[in-house]
């Protein structure tokens, strides 16, 4: 039997680009697509084999981007199609691919479609969207809340009906179950595959194939058969990536979506580890309830589901959540030390990385005061409701600031210029005031700095396919601050240990790690002795094995 080999994106490290918020180049403030091609030796340097770029399309931007008013073009604040053109070509050139965000559970309501169906139940469009009839009181459906505050069900006057919308009541809610609808969304696809993109990154993809009536929304009846047909009209035959994001999938049913015989997809973004942190009743915005011991066994139960088939990704941070070091390490004192520990413990495992701009340097959450700061429709739309039931505003921005969505959308932090050398103009969103320290400028002149560290890292990656294939098995599970895994492959070991507290620990020194005891492959801080036991400083992570 011949092997065929590896696909590229096993061994490769994605890195996401939140267009609005990376570069600008022509000082209005927002960034944009030749802003993203200037700093593309940047991400060269670092060793990425991809870029998952946030929405880019023609969009109104009450969500950036993740409501999209014209699929086949570029937002005009972000550039032209023969920008983006450039990018992909500029980008290939560096030996990198762009991979872009596909937005197909809604679209905006200011797409034709919208307007069309709004304007007369009688055209083909209508039945892109789900319409029905009042409640015998007048108001909606069901009492469905959608995940930006307010009902899911919105009322439109002329039409008589109420439309489903999950996140904006202005993002419609798409009606998969219309076969024009899903032949107008295969056609888009191949259109941008045809422009020679690297891949998709699937917007909430366990949304499409819902049923709307029986109120089974995520993972629903036709979900699975949609994501197969989809492959079947449009990647394929292509060699790409494509990642599903949903926030339902489980280790159990992971490989439903990537197993080789599915014919779906090659991976998926998964929350549990994420969810596990947040409180059940308030999510995001209530009180932080990480636990190291949860935490690494939800990640291994992924990576032995996914241990013979399927593949896993790899990521702490996105557009949509607070900065890992803030969140899970120590943003003052350790902060460059966790942020390397925090890359060792969540990029060593198996699986493709994906880094969020900014983590290759360590940025952190930032700290706003009144509500006017905030741009997150998110945030916005959860103050309005948590406002009309009690919560203090000093209480609701101090959960913001934890948890929001716009402590990963504040400016990239370029050099110590003003507006962190993101802007020459005034930025869309405030900056964060540390930039004077953290920047790339400062960063990327440290040896011993975060970026050098993630350089490192990536560059390991691509070398050994210990790091690629071999396998994971989680040792001191039960440890409250330490993270620590073997990898192996043909012989090979590699032992893994992370320091997640502020801290001196020690752990008894598993049998197999006397033979690798004097090479140290990775190691963020003071040598360390392998005897009985081994004592990690704060934050420190090591790695021993191969040399
Ligand atoms: O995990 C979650 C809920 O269970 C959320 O973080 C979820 O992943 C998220 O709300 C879905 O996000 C995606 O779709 C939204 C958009 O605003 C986000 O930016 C995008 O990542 C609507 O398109
Ligand atoms: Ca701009």
């Amino acid at each position: 039997m011949t092997q065929s080999p590896a696909p590229w994106w096993k061994a490769a490290t994605g890195y996401q680009i939140y267009p609005r918020s990376f570069c600008d180049s022509n000082g209005d403030g927002i960034g944009d697509i030749p802003g993203i091609i200037s700093k593309l030796d940047h991400l060269r340097d670092l060793g990425i084999g991809f870029i998952w770029l946030s929405p880019v399309y023609r969009s109104p931007m009450r969500d950036n981007g993740y409501d999209i008013s014209d699929y086949y073009d570029i937002a005009h604040e972000f550039g032209t199609l023969d920008d983006f053109d450039r990018l992909v070509a500029e980008a290939r050139a560096r030996d990198i691919r762009i991979v872009m965000d596909l937005v197909i559970n809604h679209c905006s309501s200011d797409h034709p479609w919208f307007k069309a169906a709004c304007a007369t139940t009688d055209c083909a469009e209508h039945d892109y969207f789900y319409w029905r009839e009042a409640a015998p009181d007048g108001g909606p459906p069901d009492d469905q809340r959608s995940c930006f505050g307010g009902p899911a069900w919105v009322w439109v006057e002329d039409v008589g009906k109420y439309y489903f919308a999950m996140f904006g009541h202005q993002q419609p809610d798409l009606n998969w179950q219309n076969p024009a609808l899903r032949r107008e969304i295969y056609d888009m696809m191949n259109w941008w595959l045809d422009r020679g993109i690297g891949g998709f990154r699937m917007d909430v993809i366990e949304l499409i194939g819902k049923d709307v009536d029986a109120r089974h929304y995520y993972e629903g009846p036709d979900m699975h058969r949609y994501i197969q047909e989809m492959r079947q009209e449009t990647f394929g035959s292509r060699d790409v990536l494509t990642v599903g994001e949903s926030g339902a999938v489980t280790a159990r049913n992971a490989l439903e979506y990537s197993g080789r015989d599915r014919g779906e997809l090659d991976m998926m973004h998964g929350f549990n580890h994420i969810h596990a942190a947040w409180d059940p009743d308030l999510g995001r915005f209530g009180p932080s309830r990480f636990d190291l011991v949860t935490h690494k066994r939800i990640l291994a139960d992924w990576q032995s589901a996914l241990a013979d088939d399927g593949w896993n990704s790899l990521f702490l941070s996105n557009h949509d959540l607070p900065r890992p070091v803030s969140y899970y390490g120590d943003e003052g004192r350790y902060r460059t030390r966790s942020a390397k520990m925090l890359a060792v413990a969540m990029y060593m495992m198996k699986g493709t990385p994906f880094l969020f701009q900014g983590e290759e340097i360590g940025m952190t959450n930032v700290v706003y005061e009144r509500i006017d700061q905030f741009r997150d429709i998110e945030t916005l739309g959860q103050y309005k409701d948590r406002s009309a039931a009690g919560v203090s505003d000093a209480d609701f921005i101090a959960g913001a600031n934890l948890h929001g969505r716009d402590n990963a959308r504040t400016p990239m932090q370029w050099d110590a210029t003003d507006a962190a050398g993101f802007s020459s103009g005034t930025p869309w969103i405030d900056v964060n005031p540390n930039y004077r320290d953290i920047n790339v400028a400062d960063d990327r002149q440290r040896p011993d700095g975060v970026f050098a560290f993630y350089r490192e890292l990536i560059a390991l990656r691509k070398t050994y396919a210990t790091l690629r294939d071999g396998s994971f098995d989680l040792i001191e599970q039960d440890h409250p601050d330490v993270f620590a895994y073997v990898r192996a492959l043909e012989g090979e070991r590699l032992f893994v240990f992370a320091n997640f507290s502020d801290e001196e620990v020690s752990i008894k020194t598993p049998a197999g790690l006397y033979a690798y005891a004097h090479t140290v492959l990775i190691n963020t801080d003071t040598p360390v002795t392998v005897s009985d036991t081994i004592t990690l400083a704060p934050y420190q992570a090591v790695v021993f094995g191969m040399d």
